[in-house]
């Protein structure tokens, strides 16, 4: 029944073209304050955030099959009043800790009569759900969609992805950015990371995309790129000609890679304008990176770190407590020796086994995993036995971590480092243009659209 290659499986129902058939794809409901993945790592009045008011995943199917109706983080009354208006298909996005929620909405929507539901996103690769949906699609899906409804997708076109960054209390729309997507999926096979199954294979977008993308953003005064792809520079001759295009858009960027790719493209890369990165430090533990098969040692990533120091760039990094190894004295001592690098933020998670990783299985076999509540699969709890550490154990080193690396100092520290960066690149113009306009902006009521018009109106301009 069950196909990770990237192929359809059904439930109940056996596939079958549908012509024109009335689709909604949609996202868990909204909750009362938008998950802001700053917030999420930090417990200061004064930091930056960036609240999540889009799904990348449904934009992209959105700009690559129209006939698609999206609807991202409705309200439960919205949902309800949209579900009325009759749909041959309801499509689920959603990640492994909205699973709960996601089975409530599907219930709804198959109360409310329609023909068939499907799952896509990471969180359908959950076997246990398959039975409440009669398609599950894994991975990347824009031609799987296509072909359901009998369209061929054709060449992958991004959408345009507009949202921003701000500073609490200032407010959330100082840095206009824009997302950019320049190839997917990940042929390395860390055991705790579901990309293996989702998307092994590297596949590219096209050049001509990625540059109408960048002459978009720059038209619609995006002030920072965010390069997106699972590993940047993965498919090194492609990542050298996005880089180019970045350095012809005089647009800032950053990106998420790895530590050992960052090495040797660090200076290319710099030159094209990035500003920032955003690393998988995970441990600075060698037996544990071992363990996981992440195929970095710590003196690679400490190297890296302090190139990117020493070329004041702004650094992200993520880091996860409850390695097998680990104890409450290890990680103490891990968290410490990683301050010394001085990131300038951390994504701090728990370990957590999700479905379809070698985690998973290994974990399960030896441990157990407590799977009563799914929404404790957000990365910030432990939800398995683990031999040394409790969840109150982990919850303190998540507290202890905030304090060490996302503090208000690192706030002041982030902004005024890419303050330096944009003076060294642009001069003053840039970094007022940079860090003013949006303030400037907010007080006149000037160009910040509501992201559902941007949705509509992607690339027509
Ligand atoms: C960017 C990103 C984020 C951003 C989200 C930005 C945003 N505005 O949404 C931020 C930083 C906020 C974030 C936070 C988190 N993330 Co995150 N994130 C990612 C990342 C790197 C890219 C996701 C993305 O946008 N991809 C691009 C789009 C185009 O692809 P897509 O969403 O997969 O959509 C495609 C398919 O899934 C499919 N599809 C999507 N929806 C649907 C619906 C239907 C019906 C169908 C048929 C198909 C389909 O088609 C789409 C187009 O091809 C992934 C890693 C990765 N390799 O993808 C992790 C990842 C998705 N995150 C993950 C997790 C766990 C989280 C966090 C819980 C904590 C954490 N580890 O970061 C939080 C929770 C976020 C929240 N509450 O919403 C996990 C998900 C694991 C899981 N099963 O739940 C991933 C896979 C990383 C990992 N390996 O740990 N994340
Ligand atoms: S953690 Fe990163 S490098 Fe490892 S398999 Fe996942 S996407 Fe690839």
């Amino acid at each position: 029944m069950e196909n990770l290659s990237g192929v359809t499986w059904a439930c109940f129902r056996a596939g079958g073209n549908m012509k024109n058939p009335r689709a909604l794809f949609t996202t868990a409901y909204r909750s009362d304050e938008p998950y802001d993945w700053v917030r999420f790592n930090t417990k200061c009045r004064i930091r930056l955030t960036q609240p999540r008011v889009m799904c990348p995943g449904l934009r992209f199917i959105k700009e690559n099959l129209p006939q698609i109706q999206i609807l991202e983080f409705p309200s439960q009354q919205e949902f309800g009043r949209v579900l009325r208006q009759g749909w041959d298909v309801v499509g689920f996005s959603f990640f492994t800790f909205e699973t709960a929620e996601i089975l409530r909405m599907a219930d709804c929507a198959r109360k409310a009569g329609v023909r068939e539901l499907w799952a896509g996103n990471y969180g359908a690769l959950n076997p246990l759900i398959a039975c409440a949906f009669d398609k599950v699609m894994i991975g990347y899906a824009e031609a799987q969609i296509g072909e359901q409804f009998g369209a061929s997708a054709g060449e992958l076109a991004p959408p345009a992805l507009i949202d921003n960054f701000g500073i609490v209390p200032l407010g959330a729309e100082l840095i206009r950015t824009g997302w950019l997507s320049t190839a997917r999926g990940c042929p390395m096979k860390c055991t705790f990371c579901q990309t293996p199954s989702f998307a092994s294979r590297v596949v590219t977008l096209s050049l001509d995309s990625i540059e109408r993308a960048l002459r978009y953003y720059k038209k619609n005064s995006v002030r920072l790129i965010l390069v997106f792809d699972e590993d940047f520079g993965i498919a090194r001759e492609h990542s050298r000609e996005v880089a180019v295009l970045l350095r012809k858009s005089g647009l800032p960027w950053v990106v998420g890679t790895r530590s050992d790719i960052l090495e040797g493209r660090f200076d290319e890369w710099y030159e094209s304008g990035m500003v920032g990165v955003n690393l998988g430090v995970e441990s600075m533990d060698p037996d544990s990176l071992v363990d996981v098969r992440k195929a970095l040692s710590i003196d690679q990533t400490i190297r890296t770190m302090e190139k990117v120091n020493r070329h004041d760039c702004v650094m992200i990094g993520s880091y996860m407590i409850g390695f097998e190894r680990d104890t409450v004295s290890s990680v103490t001592r891990n968290l410490r020796e990683l301050r010394r690098l001085r990131p300038d933020f951390m994504k701090v998670f728990v370990l957590t086994p999700f479905p379809k990783t070698l985690l998973w299985d290994h974990v399960e076999r030896q441990y157990g995993i407590d799977c009563s509540d799914w929404s404790k699969f957000n990365a910030k709890h432990l939800v398995w036995n683990h031999p040394q550490l409790s969840e109150a154990d982990a919850q303190a080193l998540l507290s202890q971590a905030y304090r060490l690396f996302n503090s208000e100092d690192h706030v002041l520290r982030f902004v005024s480092k890419i303050h330096r960066r944009l003076m060294e690149r642009g001069g003053p113009a840039r970094t007022h243009s940079f860090f003013l306009s949006g303030l400037r902006d907010k007080l006149h009521g000037g160009i910040f659209m509501e992201h559902s018009v941007e949705c509509e109106t992607a690339y027509d301009a």
